[in-house]
C-alpha cells in the first residue's frame, strides 16, 4: 500500500498533526527532497518522540508506562512497584535528540523519586535492560554522577538473584527479601537462556563503574556453567535448571527466550575492545550451528530463521527473530574463515524477511510471529500472532544494515515504517500498539511500551544521522538500545588521547 501524498496530508491534518503536514507539503514542493532522498531524524524528535514523551508526562508521570487511549498510567508486573520505567529508558533517547529541557524534568526525576527501596518482586532480566542499562548510558553520556550512584544501587539490589546452587540466577527476585524464584511456566523450573544471558554488559560496566570486581565475577560464572554442559548440536535450549546446572526442554530459538543470549556474547567481545576471546568464541560457534540447522530458505527465496524442538523445526520467526540481522551485519568483521560477506549478506537477507513480513499486511506493521508453511510466507496465519506492539526490532536491523552497507533501501524501509507508525499507531494521548496488523481497521491495545522511546525511535534516529553519532568503534548498545562505551585497556586509552 502506498500513500498518496494528498491523502496523507489530509489525514495528518485531520489528525492535527502539523509537522507532518509541514513536511509532506515542503516534500511535494522539493519534488520528493524531505520524505525520499534526505530522511530528517529531526522529525522522529520533534514529532515522534515529543509526542510520545509529553503524552507520557501529561498523563503518567512517574508510572510505568502510558495507556495512550485511556490516557492513564500502566502498570506491568515485570517491574514490581519499581516505577518511572518509561523516564529511565527514555533518558538517553531524550539527551541523544538534545531534548534538554526533558532530560533536565527527567534527571530531577530519577534524583527525586527512582527508589529500589521497596518491597517488590521484579523481573531480573527487565530491571537490569531497561533501568540499569538506561541509568548507564544516562552516566556515560552526560556524566551525571545521580547515574552511576543509581545504577550501582540497583545493581547490589540483584545480586540476591545469584544466589542458587550453580550460580545461575533467578529470573524473579523480590529485592526486598531477596528471595528469588522462576517463572512458574518455565520448563522443570528452569532459568531462561535470554534472561541469565543478557547480563553481561552491564554487570561488566557496573564491576568497572564500583571498582567492585563482584558483578563482573557472577556473569563469567554463567559462561563457565554453560561451556561445561554438552549442547545438542552445538545448539543453547532455552531452559536451564539453576539447581541441577542441566537444560530443560531442547527449544532452541533465536527469538523469545533465546535471542540476546546471543547478541550478548557478540557485543561482550567488542565491548572488551576485542579482548574476551571465550566471548568471541561462543558467539561465532553458536552462529555456525545455527546456520546449519535453524537457517533455511523458502521455496520463495526468503531466507528465515526457523525454532528447533528437540531436533524437528517449526518454521516459524517471531519479531523479536528479526534484531538477528543487524547482530550478523555486526558481527561480519570479525567472522572466521573469510566469512565476512557472508555474514553481511545472511543479515541482508534477514533484513528482506523482516520487510516481507511487514509489507504483506494492510498497516504494513509487522506481526508478532509469521510462518513459513501451510502455503504462506512471512504472514501471521494464527489470530494471537498477528499483533504488533511497537517493537523495535526490524528497525534495529535496518539502523545496522544502513551503517554497513549504506544501500538507501533501508532508509526507505525505515520512512515506510514511520509512514505506517503515524498513520496507525499515534493517536491523541502517544502511541498505541495494534492488535492485527492484517485488519482494514484499527484496534489499538492500549500500551505505549517504554521500548518504544527507548529503541524503536532512538534506532529510527539513528538511521536518518550521520554515522558519527554514537559510532560503532566506541559504542555497544545494550538490548534495549542504551549505548554502553567500548572499555579500551590503559595503552590503547594512552594511544586515543595522544592522537
Ligand atoms: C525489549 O525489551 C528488548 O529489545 C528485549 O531484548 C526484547 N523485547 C523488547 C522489545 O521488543
Amino acid at each position: 500500500m502506498h500513500v498518496h501524498p494528498l491523502s496523507a496530508a489530509v489525514h495528518q491534518l485531520q489528525k492535527g498533526n502539523p509537522w507532518l503536514l509541514l513536511l509532506f507539503i515542503l516534500n511535494q514542493f522539493c519534488g520528493g527532497f524531505f520524505l525520499n532522498q534526505h530522511y530528517n531524524p529531526a522529525f522522529i524528535s520533534l514529532q515522534m518522540m515529543k509526542h510520545a514523551w509529553d503524552n507520557y508526562k501529561r498523563y503518567a508521570w512517574g508510572l510505568n508506562e502510558l495507556k495512550p487511549i485511556s490516557k492513564q498510567g500502566h502498570s506491568s508486573n515485570l517491574f514490581g512497584n519499581i516505577q518511572g520505567a518509561t523516564i529511565v529508558d527514555a533518558l538517553d533517547t531524550l539527551y541523544i535528540m538534545e531534548m534538554k529541557d526533558e532530560f533536565k524534568e527527567a534527571k530531577e526525576w530519577v534524583e527525586r523519586n527512582l527508589d529500589f527501596n521497596v518491597n517488590a518482586e521484579i523481573s531480573v532480566f527487565e530491571v537490569n535492560i531497561r533501568f540499569v542499562g538506561g541509568l548507564l548510558s544516562a552516566y556515560y553520556l552526560s556524566g551525571e554522577e545521580i547515574f552511576r550512584k543509581k545504577a550501582v544501587e540497583l545493581g547490589e539490589k540483584l545480586l540476591p538473584a545469584f544466589n542458587t546452587p550453580t550460580g545461575i540466577p533467578w529470573a524473579l527476585l523480590n529485592i526486598k527479601s531477596g528471595i528469588g524464584r522462576n517463572w512458574p511456566w518455565a520448563s522443570g523450573g528452569s532459568s531462561i537462556l535470554a534472561e541469565f544471558g543478557t547480563l553481561h554488559l552491564e554487570f561488566i560496566h557496573l564491576s568497572h563503574l564500583s571498582e567492585n570486581p563482584i558483578f563482573a565475577e557472577k556473569v563469567m560464572n554463567i559462561r563457565k556453567v554453560l561451556n561445561r554442559l554438552d549442547k545438542p548440536e552445538g545448539l543453547y535450549p532455552n531452559y536451564l535448571n539453576p539447581s541441577s546446572g542441566q537444560w530443560g526442554q531442547h527449544h532452541v530459538s533465536i527469538g523469545g527466550l533465546g535471542d540476546s543470549f546471543y547478541e550478548y556474547l557478540l557485543k561482550a567481545w567488542l565491548m572488551s575492545d576485542k579482548t574476551d576471546e571465550e566471548g568471541k568464541k561462543m558467539y561465532y560457534d553458536a552462529v555456525q550451528a545455527i546456520e546449519t540447522h535453524l537457517i533455511r530458505k523458502s521455496s520463495g527465496g526468503l531466507t528465515y530463521i526457523a525454532e528447533w524442538k528437540g531436533g524437528l523445526l517449526e518454521h516459524k520467526m517471531g519479531h523479536l527473530t528479526c534484531f538477528a540481522g543487524g547482530m550478523f551485519a555486526l558481527g561480519a568483521d570479525g567472522a572466521p574463515a573469510d566469512k565476512t560477506g557472508h555474514h553481511i549478506e545472511l543479515g541482508a537477507e534477514i533484513a528482506r524477511t523482516c520487510h516481507e513480513s511487514y509489507d504483506r499486511t494492510s498497516m504494513k506493521l509487522g506481526p508478532e510471529a509469521f510462518r513459513f508453511d501451510g502455503g504462506v510466507e512471512a504472514i501471521a496465519t494464527r489470530q494471537n500472532e498477528k499483533y504488533y506492539i511497537l517493537r523495535p526490532e526490524v528497525i534495529e536491523t535496518y539502523m545496522y544494515m544502513w551503517r554497513f552497507t549504506h544501500d538507501p533501501k533501508y532508509r526507505q524501509w525505515g520512512w515506510e515504517a514511520v509512514e505506517a507508525l503515524e498513520q496507525y499507531c499515534r493517536v491523541d494521548g502517544g502511541y498505541s500498539g495494534i492488535r492485527d496488523v492484517y485488519s482494514n481497521h484499527q484496534s489499538h491495545d492500549d500500551v505505549q511500551q517504554s521500548f518504544f522511546l527507548s529503541e524503536t525511535l532512538k534506532y529510527l534516529y539513528l538511521l536518518f544521522s550521520e554515522d558519527d553519532l554514537l559510532p560503532f568503534e566506541h559504542w555497544v548498545f545494550n538490548t534495549e538500545a542504551h549505548p554502553l562505551p567500548v572499555l579500551r585497556g590503559d595503552d590503547e586509552k594512552k594511544e586515543e588521547e595522544e592522537k
